[in-house]
């Protein structure tokens, strides 16, 4: 049998998959030859990056990663230092340096298994080949957790205003997130209200209003110690009559205990409904990379205490803990929408797992 080698379907994730061959003799098609489970990966580097990202933003992604790739491609070289083929000790240490770049205990041993299948299969596996392999396998089990992506800084169709609620423990971004969600999304040509619901400090309604003229979008606050639920239900009107397509609303990190800040976000989640029905649309978490696992036990918090449906993963070019935004996006039914790469006003990216992980690689 004669068999064309070539018989690939391509994924809407940016993958080929080898589905079939085609047997040149007898003019039929093999086609699904493969089970699904073996799928035959050739990542198309150049055309995804092209696809999803100015030179720019791919620099900044780079720039943003350099600290954790820094220690990570270290210390994997120490590790496979005078071997020529990945075997049990390599693999051990593999496991320290996944767990030691906060990709966390849970993740670190399912991309572990991932990679010894593919020892398993292949005895004499070279460890040159270990990067390109480990890539994949990362990439691969972030995507079978279908978590959805956003691609751009559109706001959804259909929602006028579309209503963000921004929730996180102090200091983690998330005054900044909003400056920055500001300006990408009036860059994108949408109107943009910005709604100081941190009444709890003089200083953070200031912040806010500096970033809003600095983006040039509407601002909304009632200033110090007035009650946050009313600002956010009066942003969410003020959006309305003005007839704005985003309204992005600030909160308090911090009250007096715990169950106090989610009693209170969840009374400003039902005032803005009151105002908007079905709003907010979503309620987004920041969480701060450089706290590594921490960050994993606050996501963990906030979301059995209130609705958080998406995170915001702030300050990665300040902190070789990267690989924390592995085991998020592993970890969690929740999708990291964007990422911090910096403080400047244009450093916040929408998060793509595969650019990510590809960039993270990147030697
Ligand atoms: N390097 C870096 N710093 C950031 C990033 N996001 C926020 N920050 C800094 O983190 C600090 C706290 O941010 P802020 O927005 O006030 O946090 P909030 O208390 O959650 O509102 C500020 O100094 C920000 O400039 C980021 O992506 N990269
Ligand atoms: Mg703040």
């Amino acid at each position: 049998m004669l068999v064309f080698d070539g018989w690939y379907l391509k994924l809407d994730t940016g993958y080929w998959m080898h589905v079939g061959t085609f047997d040149l003799l007898n003019s039929s098609i093999n086609s699904i030859q493969y089970p699904v489970s073996s799928i035959n990966s050739i990542p198309l580097n150049m055309n995804f990056f092209k696809k999803f990202f100015t030179k720019e933003k791919e620099q900044d992604l780079e720039q943003g990663l350099e600290k954790t790739k820094t220690g990570f491609f270290e210390k994997l070289s120490k590790a496979v230092a005078g071997k020529s083929t990945v075997d049990v000790e390599v693999l051990d240490e593999l496991e320290d340096i996944l767990i030691t770049s906060d990709v966390g205990l849970e993740t670190t041993v399912k991309i572990i298994s991932r990679i010894e299948e593919r020892v398993k299969r292949d005895k004499y596996l070279n460890t040159s080949e270990l990067d390109s392999i480990m890539r994949d396998e990362i990439v691969q089990l972030l995507e079978e957790n279908s978590t959805g992506e956003v691609h751009d800084f559109a706001s959804p169709p259909g929602k006028k205003p579309y209503v963000l609620l921004v929730v996180g423990v102090n200091g983690v971004g998330k005054t900044t997130t909003i400056g920055k969600l500001a300006y990408a999304f009036s860059q994108a040509g949408q109107k943009v209200v910005i709604g100081a619901g941190d009444t709890f400090r003089a200083a953070a309604v200031d912040q806010l209003k500096i970033w809003s003229e600095r983006v040039g979008c509407h601002f909304y606050a009632k200033g110090m110690n007035t009650d946050p639920a009313a600002v956010a239900y009066e942003t969410v009107d003020y959006a309305l009559k003005n007839n704005l397509d985003v309204c992005i609303i600030d909160t308090a990190g911090r009250l007096h205990t715990k169950i106090n800040l989610m009693n209170e976000l969840t009374k400003i989640k039902r005032s803005i409904s009151k105002c908007l029905p079905d709003a907010p649309d979503d309620v987004m978490l920041i969480l701060d990379a450089t706290t590594g696992q921490n960050a994993i036990e606050q996501a963990k918090q906030f979301t059995s205490a209130t609705d958080v449906t998406c995170l915001a993963l702030t300050k990665l070019d300040g902190t070789a803990k990267g690989g924390v935004a592995i085991g998020i996006s592993d970890q969690f039914k929740i999708p990291i929408k964007y990422i911090g790469v910096g403080e400047a006003i244009d450093k916040l990216q929408v998060f793509n797992k595969r650019a990510f992980v590809e960039s993270l690689f990147k030697r």
